[in-house]
């Protein structure tokens, strides 16, 4: 048997350990209000920006998503939660059909989609071989979940472009799966 008075400085040790771990937010971690602060700013017509907490509240789109980088590595698949990116673009003021959508990020990548690609439309898809597939339905959204969580900082997140579609074995280009997203902006000729 322990001596009693043995046990005290343990349990002292092990409340102080639960109180630490709850202060730092390591248990429980989905509410909105642990998002991390983030701007993102949309560009048109008019200019806002919003926080990663007001991008929660917006209708929400889920779909998997499977993209394959320039050399050939496959990320995914993985199932992801985000907003249109048309939706955002309607925020921003709209898009006519020549205008074309930059979405950029904190280090300076950019990519530019056109209104056809806004609905889903021009991708190229392959199968699991990197073989070219008829593309199947596609959306494109900002995405802040991954697998139900919160996209982590080194897979892009907080938001990053996901191309998404209703099945896990469709392929999509990695470029415009900007990371990092903090600016849509669209731009008329
Ligand atoms: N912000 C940002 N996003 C980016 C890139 C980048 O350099 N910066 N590279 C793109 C390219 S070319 C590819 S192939 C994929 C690579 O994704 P991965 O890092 O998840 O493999 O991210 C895309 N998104
Ligand atoms: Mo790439």
């Amino acid at each position: 048997m322990i001596p009693v008075r043995r046990i005290y400085p343990v349990l002292a040790a092990v409340m102080l350990i639960g109180i630490a771990v709850l202060a730092s937010g390591c248990i429980g971690a989905t509410s909105g209000a642990e998002d991390v602060a983030w701007n993102l700013t949309l560009a048109g017509e008019t200019e806002r920006v919003i926080t990663l907490t007001d991008l929660r509240t917006l209708p929400a789109v889920e779909g998997y998503g499977y993209s394959v980088s320039t050399v050939g590595i496959k990320y995914g698949p993985n199932t992801y939660r985000g907003v249109l990116l048309a939706d955002l673009v309607e925020m921003a003021g709209g898009a006519v059909e020549d205008d074309l959508i930059y979405v950029s990020a904190e280090d300076g990548y950019l990519w530019v989609f056109d209104t056809a690609q806004l609905q889903g439309e021009e991708f190229f898809t392959f199968d699991e071989n990197l073989r070219e597939i008829p593309a199947p339905p596609l959306q494109v959204i900002l995405a802040y979940e991954q697998d139900g969580e919160p996209l982590a900082y080194e897979d892009g997140g907080p938001l990053r472009l996901v191309v998404i579609t209703g099945t896990p074995d469709v392929i999509t280009e990695g470029s415009p799966w900007v990371k990092w997203v903090d600016r849509i902006e669209v731009h008329r000729k």
